[in-house]
């Protein structure tokens, strides 16, 4: 348009106003008026069906205009993705099985039978159905292990990742649901050694960096002997997975009778784990709600 001079009918009618003698601003008027009239005939002229039609007819915003917020992947959701991949690539299966857990899977075929103290370490949400049944929501992952032999024949390498229940109060380190990482190895030669072999490889591959692991003992019923993995945090060990090596008691409900089987069970934190890869100090942010801790790992914006 640069360049072009705009001339409206309102600087016309002004510079009309300017003339002084009245015959040459009578005609100068009705030049005026004649011209506005010859323009707005070679104008389109709309319907009111138009004009209703054009009412409707709102150009749609650009993504640009709605500056929406997309949903992303948790931190959680991409570390399980992460321990799945390295799990996947030493030859283990992933499997599922079910929150809503009957009392037999989640204690009695993991060597924790009834008024057995080791009961009163997990804390329990108990859920009774209808029908009298006394279900739990899982305490841990342990439960699959045992799914998970029911179906299938040794050599076995299965991890199955899901979220679990605790009936107890929350701090810096617990949740009350979390997640866990369960696994499970058993062949005839499976040690000590190679459950050593499998954690230094993973943890390696996780952190991409050497991280402090230390192996400390400790009792589950369902292992023997057992431990606990710790890692280092900012000075501080962190509990990162329960393990040991799988009780007979566990292989026998299991279904498998054959002596020459072994192998080890491990059970991850998978918020702990968050924390040591974000540097995230209190576990309680991770499922917060809060977008200020959601912005932080790749919630995406289109402008
Ligand atoms: C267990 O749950 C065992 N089932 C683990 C296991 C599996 C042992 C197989 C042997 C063989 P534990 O209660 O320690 O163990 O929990 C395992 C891991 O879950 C802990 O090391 C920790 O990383 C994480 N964890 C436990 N409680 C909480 C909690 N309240 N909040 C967040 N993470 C937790």
């Amino acid at each position: 348009m640069s360049g072009t001079p705009q001339v409206t009918s309102a600087d016309l009618f002004q510079q009309m106003k300017e003339i002084e003698d009245p015959e040459e601003k009578k005609s100068f008027g009705e030049s005026v008026n004649t011209l506005k009239q010859e323009l707005a005939e070679q104008l389109p002229q709309e319907s009111t069906e138009d004009q209703d039609k054009a009412a409707f007819n709102i150009a749609p915003p650009s993504l640009d205009q709605l500056q929406m917020e997309m949903g992303h992947i948790s931190p959680v959701t991409a570390t399980i993705f992460h321990l799945q991949e390295l799990f996947e690539n030493l030859g283990f299966s992933v499997a599922t099985g079910p929150e809503l857990e009957e009392e037999k899977y989640n204690f009695d075929a993991l060597n924790i039978p009834d008024n057995h103290p080791a009961r009163d370490v997990w804390d329990t949400i108990w859920v009774t159905t209808e029908e009298g049944q006394k279900n739990l929501l899982r305490t841990h992952t342990s439960p699959t292990q045992i799914r998970y032999m029911e179906q299938h024949k040794p050599p076995i390498r299965m991890i199955v990742p899901g979220k679990v229940y605790r009936y107890e109060a929350t701090d810096a380190t617990h949740e009350t649901a979390f997640h866990q990482v369960e696994g499970l190895m058993i062949d005839t030669n499976t040690s000590i050694a190679t459950f050593k072999g499998v954690m230094q490889e993973v943890f390696s591959r996780l952190f991409k960096q050497s991280v402090d692991i230390r192996l400390r003992p400790s009792y589950f019923p369902f292992t023997e002997p057992s431990f606990e993995i710790d890692i280092k945090f900012e000075g501080d060990w962190l509990e990162i997975a329960g393990a040991g090596m799988v009780h007979p008691n566990v292989l026998k409900a299991g279904g498998i009778e054959d002596e020459a089987i072994q192998g080890f069970a491990f059970g991850m934190g998978v918020e702990r784990l968050v924390m040591l890869l974000t540097g995230l100090n209190d576990i309680r942010y991770i499922h917060s709600g809060d977008l200020r801790f959601a912005h932080q790992f790749g919630l995406k914006r289109t402008k």
